[in-house]
């Protein structure tokens, strides 16, 4: 089975995530296609990428540009037919390459044939498929849970007088797993796509599925009081998982990983150690809120670098020494872009881009590049809330403005936090559009495309894009970026993270500086002594010139440098 210890290739692998709607366009009609993937599976073999993780391209009203489902056994036209799905299928194969694709099975769109029958009567058999209250004895709403996208949790249904729950936009309703036919319903359509040939699955919010059944109130002046402590991690949740595992993952061999909102690391150990037989590895999101003021997406500080360094340490040293395995990210389609983020998409963006990724590709873990993330491509830096299409971006625009905030400052908050930062089309070329499409695009392409563009980078032999295909190949080419174990290198430095890699005969050595001011760093004499003294080869970096090697060590601006130690 693929989480059996001596099955688990993927330890070595770098998955490619694409977000269909914005990857490459086949047909003129301004969205992205699953052709337009196809045509391009070269680029990704090229890169080094062994996993390609497909987001939903099923029949879905796009509300939530396809993480609402209303037929998980179908393609939307608008990406394409099932032919050119099964012909996905056989061009990956035929490079040794594996499909994941996307599950969200926490909830469907109201649109789904489930809903439609589940809101005409309070006994219709699809009725238990959803989550329905009555009003509260006041006549309000169930309780206080609070949207992931703004507003109550609860939609009001007028046929039948009761509210269901739906944690994300209204129109994606949460499917009760309570029942035991929904469970069914889920291992069943996951069959039908591994029977397919699909080798993996990417699970969305999946730790969201268990409800504590009271539902009852959160305490709204908490900062995290809108009720996640009722249903993240929730009672039954490992029980479910392990079930799918028994069902689905095992007997077909899958890759799985889970995204896991507001999760901790305790449960990402039971998720991801091969004997629980739940998941390959998980996502988790607590270093991408450390720009989050008072633990809050929409109220905005500097990011806490020193909280950044003890995080990836946390969860490296927690779940290594626990059996667990990290899904590694700074990007994916719900983040701005991290170059933007944490690096510096001006001046330094080509050092800072490498930086960032030279840093994410020594850990412990299994990395995930996100389209474009490759060559650099930053926020769109956009001016006019028009120009934004996101559903939460555009609830979050209007509910900053009605606590108080003008217009101006809520988009300034928008323009930082918007999905739609790394939503922008793939740049292929300095074509009109990129070479993205050559229809109109769904949404505007970065103005910067000109320079940065895959046909420039894979031009230059010091692209970013080059970067990343040497960082792939070191991944399978150096056992102790799969299995050395994790040791912190800086103490608080104020622009450095350091760490190292110590395996059973080598050392891998990462030192980063996330600053664009020169700074030195120095290795603690213990170190120096014991490991670091007799010599080191460099396997990348990301500056002409590389720091001479010494227990000090003078490091560039966003200079990053990977060494190895045998
Ligand atoms: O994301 C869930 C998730 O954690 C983020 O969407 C986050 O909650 C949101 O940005 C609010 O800050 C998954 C998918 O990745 C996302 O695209 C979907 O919108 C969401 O689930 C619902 O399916």
């Amino acid at each position: 089975m693929a989480n059996e210890p001596q099955q688990q290739w993927w330890r070595k692998s770098t998955v490619y995530q694409v977000y269909p709607k914005s990857f490459k366009d086949s047909t003129g009609s301004g969205t992205g296609d699953i052709k337009g993937l196809t045509g391009r599976l070269d680029y990704l073999q090229e890169l080094g990428i062994e996993i390609v993780w497909l987001q939903p391209v099923y029949v879905s009203p796009q509300n939530d540009n396809g993480y609402d489902v209303a037929d998980y056994r179908q393609i939307d036209p608008a990406f394409g037919t099932m032919e050119d799905f099964d012909e996905l299928i056989r061009e990956l194969k035929k490079r040794g390459m594996h499909l994941m694709t996307d599950i969200v099975v926490n909830h469907s769109s109201t649109e789904h044939p489930w809903f439609q029958e589940a809101r005409q009567s309070k006994d219709n058999p699809y009725r238990d498929y959803y989550i329905w209250r009555d009003p509260a004895p006041d006549g309000g709403l169930p309780n206080n849970w609070q949207s992931k996208f703004g507003g109550p949790a609860w939609q009001f249904d007028e046929t039948t007088g009761q509210y269901f729950l739906a944690l994300f936009d209204k129109t994606q309703a949460d499917l009760n797993w309570e029942n035991e036919q929904v469970r069914r319903e889920a291992a069943d359509l996951m069959i039908y796509w591994a029977e397919k040939g699909v080798d993996g699955f990417r699970m969305d919010v999946i730790n969201l599925i268990s409800k504590d059944q009271r539902f009852p109130d959160d305490d709204p002046s908490a900062s995290t009081g809108d009720g996640r402590k009722f249903y993240t991690d929730g009672p039954r949740v490992h029980e479910f998982i392990k079930e799918l595992h028994a069902k689905v993952f095992g007997p077909y061999n899958l890759v799985t990983v889970g995204e896991m909102s507001s999760t901790t690391l305790e449960h990402c150990i039971r998720y991801s150690k091969p004997e629980e037989r739940e998941f390959s590895m998980t996502f988790n999101f607590h270093h991408l809120k450390v720009d989050y003021k008072n633990g809050q997406k929409w109220e905005l500080k500097p990011y806490d670098f020193a909280e950044l360094k003890r995080l990836f340490t946390e969860w490296q040293t927690g779940m290594q020494q626990a059996g667990g395995w990290n899904a590694l990210f700074w990007n994916n389609h719900d983040q701005p872009r991290a170059l933007s983020r944490f690096g510096d998409d001006g001046e330094y963006r080509t050092e800072s881009a490498k930086m960032l990724a030279t840093t994410l590709h020594g850990l412990q873990g299994t990395p995930y590049v996100y389209q474009g993330e490759e060559l650099g491509m930053p926020n769109p830096d956009w001016h006019d809330i028009r120009e934004f299409n996101d559903i939460e971006s555009k609830n979050m625009y209007r509910i900053l403005q009605e606590r108080g905030l003008t217009g101006g400052q809520a988009l300034e908050i928008i323009r930082e936090r918007s999905r739609d930062n790394s939503r922008t089309p793939m740049q292929w070329d300095a074509s009109e559009h990129a070479g993205f499409t050559e229809g109109t695009p769904w949404l505007r392409v970065d103005r910067r495309y000109r320079q940065i563009n895959v046909q420039s980078e894979q031009a230059d032999p010091h692209s970013i894009l080059a970067h990343y295909k040497q960082l792939i190949k070191l991944r399978k080419q150096e056992q102790v970026i799969s299995d050395g174990l994790f040791v912190r290198l800086d103490e608080e430095h104020p622009h450095i993270f350091a760490y190292s890699r110590i395996g059973e005969t080598e050392t891998l050595i990462v030192v980063s500086n996330f600053s664009g001011t020169q700074t030195g760093f120095s290795f603690t004499e213990d170190f120096w002594a014991s490991r670091a003294g007799n010599g080191a080869r460099l396997l990348i970096g990301n500056t002409r010139q590389t720091p001479a090697w010494g227990k000090t060590l003078e490091i560039p601006p966003y200079g990053s440098y990977m060494w190895i130690i045998r």
